[in-house]
Order: C-alpha cells, then structure tokens, then sequence
C-alpha cells in the first residue's frame, strides 16, 4: 500500500488562503479525525473547522475537498483543505499532520509522479503542467497549456498506434521460413513507414520554437562605444540594470534583463562597445561581446547619428538581419538624408532613435514583437519544448530509416521495435524490459 503524502500546494508565505493536499490512503481518516465530522460530498467544497486531535483546540476553520480514488489527481484518495494562509497556521497543520503515523511530507513534484504512474497523465503531460507553472509570458503559457493537455503526447502516440500494426505485420511473416522480406510484408509496411519518416522530419525542422519558447529568446545589443546600448537596455526593461556614463568604454561584461516582449521571453543582453581595447580587462568583455552576438537568436547593433564615421560596417558579426538601432537623432540638425544615404544596406531594418528623448522607440519595440514572434510563435501545432523529445525522436527517425534499408524481416523488425519503444519514452509508456534495451542499445554486442 503507498504511503499518504502532504504538502503545501501554495506558496508558502502570508497569504489570505493556503491549499494543503494530501494523497494516499489514510486521506480520508485524516480529514474525518483533524475535522471531527464525516466526510463531505466528494468533490465539493464543504466549510470545516480544523482541530488538534490531541488537544480538541480550533486552529483554523476552512474549505474541505474530499477526491476518492480512482477519481483524483493523483488517483489515490486525495484531500485538499484551504485554510488561512498564515505562517503559524501552516506551523501548527504541519505538526498535526506529522504526528499522524504513515504520514509523510511529499517530496517535490511527488502528487505529479503519483499521476504519471497511475497513468493519470503521461510525461509530456507532466512536463506542460511544469512549463505552465514555470510560465512567465502569455505565449509560454498557451505552449504549456496545450502540452498539458495531451497534444503532444496524442501526436507521439498517434505515430506509435500507426507503427505496432506494422510490426505485428512482420513478426507474423517472421514465421515463413524464409529470411527475407517477404514482398507483400514490404508492400504493406513501406508507404506507413516512409509517411512516419517524413512527418517526423518535419516535426523536428522546427527551428527549436518551442525550446526557444520555454527559455526566452536571446537578445543582444552591440556596437561601438558610448552610442547608447546601454540606455536602450534600460529603456527597454524599464529599470537602470546597466549603468550609462558619457565615458566611452562603461560596459565592461553582459548584463542580461528578461523581458515580455508582446507576450514572449526574452533575454536582452547588454555588452561592451567594440573598439580597440585599452586594457586587459575591456579587452576580455569585448571578446564576450562577439561571443554573446554569436550565439543570440537576434542581433541589434547601435550606432549615434552624430558620430561621422560610425565603424558598424567593420564589425562582421553583423548581417542582413541584424536590426541596426541609429541613436541620437536628436543631435543630427536637420535630422535626415545623411542617414538613409550611410547605412543604405540596412534599409528595411534601420531604426532612428533618441533613447534619451524617447523618439522611434515604438517603432522600435514593434518590430522587435514582430521579429520575436517570427522566432517563437508556435500556432496550435505541438511543438517539441524539450532536449530530450529531440533526443528520442532522433533514434526513432535512426531506426525508421534503418528498418526501410533492411532485407532481412528479423532486423526490420527489431528496428520497428526500437523506433516504437522510442515513440514510448516520449511518453513514458515503456516497461523496465524496453528502457534497459534503449539504455544498453549503444553497447556494443
Ligand atoms: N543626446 C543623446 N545622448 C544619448 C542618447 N542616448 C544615450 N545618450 C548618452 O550617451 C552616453 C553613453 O550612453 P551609454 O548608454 O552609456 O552608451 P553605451 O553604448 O552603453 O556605452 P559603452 O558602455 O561605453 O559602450 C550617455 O551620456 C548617455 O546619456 C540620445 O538619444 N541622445
Ligand atoms: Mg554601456
């Protein structure tokens, strides 16, 4: 019989209510001995006064939620009690529960495992209610929304339901006591597994949306020195996270703010400006500066319009893409020609500004919403958010493509079966038998 867990479902903190949830079989005879009454109604909410048992005195009246098994989150007996969110509220209920014996506090993320054992949900379910948890912007919540509810895991299981026919198909033609593949068994299993092949491609040649999704898209912001990233940074975040000095040179490191950019992540980074390094020190920040720009998903490089020869097009991190921000307009008199004419090559992508007297700056953020959401927006479709769905359905395509070459039945069809059982870790319905065979597959024999 499992153990009955509790914790805090809340945050801890003062909070005008706490949720406390408890699952396991002596859920219900908590609740009846800690109330004093029989069980409510289950699933509805029902007042109760919540007593010591030893002592008879109240510590906190409430809501009581009483989910029996199997119809639960966790699919054990769970109960929830919504109390007042006060630190000695929550001390004097954890001791309570304590002094229950096979009684223990749940490790974290122990009520989501009990799911995902019970078969409540699968993995990717469980990894979308974490996502939706962790989310910090309106599109990582719609992402994580839809793989918690199952749209992954219906399209990973969709393509395994399409494959075990195929192999059943060939373990029956293994029987015929020829070794190859007989040519009705390869008429039947070749179109299935060429459409899975290719759907899976395209699957994966999602340029990483969702991963980019769950971790914010990167930003970096360079160019010569003292043209005004720093202050862009700032007026973009909203706060002074950089500091900002007429001294040429002030940024030494990279300084990262996240932000919500029209709903999406981002990770903005500020850098050194680039020029000749006059010490050791600005020398090694300006190496991150080329480091950073490299591996940034989007690229604003800044120049000041008063500057005659800004030296932009000496820097060769900078391409078609890169969105070129010209900064202090306000000092060019008149403001104009001159610019169009010097940074000619940049055209759709070029962006007057003063930071300091908040001119162009809209303008600015608008193709930034417009730019990110070209990286990041998903749509509907299931995306893969994880390292580890690339990884598995990276094996399933290596066996799918292994499993066509082959002409023998026995190895096509031990290929099908690794693809399948790849298509199971995605979602967790693998036994022990087929997760030591993927575990000891890159051994040699
Ligand atoms: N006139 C004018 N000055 C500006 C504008 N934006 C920034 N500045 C000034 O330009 C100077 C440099 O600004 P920073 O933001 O520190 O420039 P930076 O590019 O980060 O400089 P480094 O960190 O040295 O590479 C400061 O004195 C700012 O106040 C602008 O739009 N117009
Ligand atoms: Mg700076």
């Amino acid at each position: 019989m499992s153990e009955t867990i509790y914790a805090l479902a809340s945050a801890p903190g003062r909070a005008g209510i706490a949720v406390y949830r408890l699952s396991g079989p002596q859920s219900s005879k908590v609740l009846a001995t800690i109330t004093g009454r029989n069980l409510p109604k289950p699933r509805l909410a029902s007042r109760c006064s919540v007593v010591d048992p030893t002592s008879g005195e109240q510590i906190d009246d409430g809501l009581a939620l009483w989910f029996p098994a199997p119809r639960s989150y966790t699919g054990d007996d769970v109960v929830e009690l919504h109390l007042h969110g006060g630190t000695a509220v929550r001390q004097r209920i954890f001791e309570i529960l304590n002094r229950f014996d096979g009684l223990r506090m749940a490790e974290p993320g122990e009520f989501t495992r009990r799911a995902v054992l019970a078969g409540k949900i699968d993995f990717t379910e469980a990894e979308g209610l974490i996502d939706l948890i962790d989310a910090e912007t309106d599109a990582q919540r719609r992402q994580a929304l839809l793989q918690s509810r199952g749209v992954l895991g219906d399209l990973y299981n969709s393509w395994r339901d399409k494959l075990l026919p195929c192999l059943a198909h060939l373990e029956a033609a293994i029987d015929f006591p020829e070794e190859d593949l007989p040519e009705g068994v390869e008429a039947a299993i070749g179109p299935t597994v060429k459409t899975l092949i290719k759907e899976i491609e395209n699957h994966l040649e999602d340029g990483h949306r969702g991963e980019r999704l769950r971790d914010g898209l990167k930003i970096a912001i360079f160019g010569p020195p003292n043209v005004g990233k720093s202050s862009l940074l700032n007026w973009l975040a909203r706060r002074d996270a950089a500091i900002v000095s007429e001294t040429a040179g002030t940024t030494r490191d990279v300084i990262e703010v996240h932000l919500d950019l029209g709903g999406f992540p981002v990770v903005l980074a500020d850098t050194a400006g680039i020029r000749d390094a006059q010490s050791d020190v600005e020398s090694i920040g300006i190496e991150r500066t080329f480091q950073r720009a490299a591996e940034s998903d989007l690229k604003i490089v800044v120049a000041a319009a008063d500057q005659t020869s800004t030296p932009i097009h000496d820097i060769d991190i900078v391409d078609r893409e890169t969105i070129l921000v010209l900064n202090k307009i306000d000092l060019l008199e008149p403001e104009t020609d001159k610019i169009t004419s010097e940074y000619r090559d940049f055209e759709q992508n070029l962006y007057p500004v003063s930071v300091t007297r908040e001119v162009g700056l809209e303008k600015l953020v608008q193709c930034l919403i417009k730019e990110v959401g070209k990286r990041l927006n998903t749509g509907s479709s299931p995306t893969i958010t994880r390292h580890r769905h690339r990884t598995a359905l990276g094996k399933c395509l290596e066996a799918l493509k292994r499993a066509r070459s082959q002409e023998n039945s026995e190895l096509c069809a031990e290929d099908l079966r690794i693809a399948v059982r790849f298509l199971g870790v995605l979602t967790g319905s693998v036994d022990i038998e087929d997760l030591l065979d993927i575990i000891f597959l890159d051994f040699c024999i």
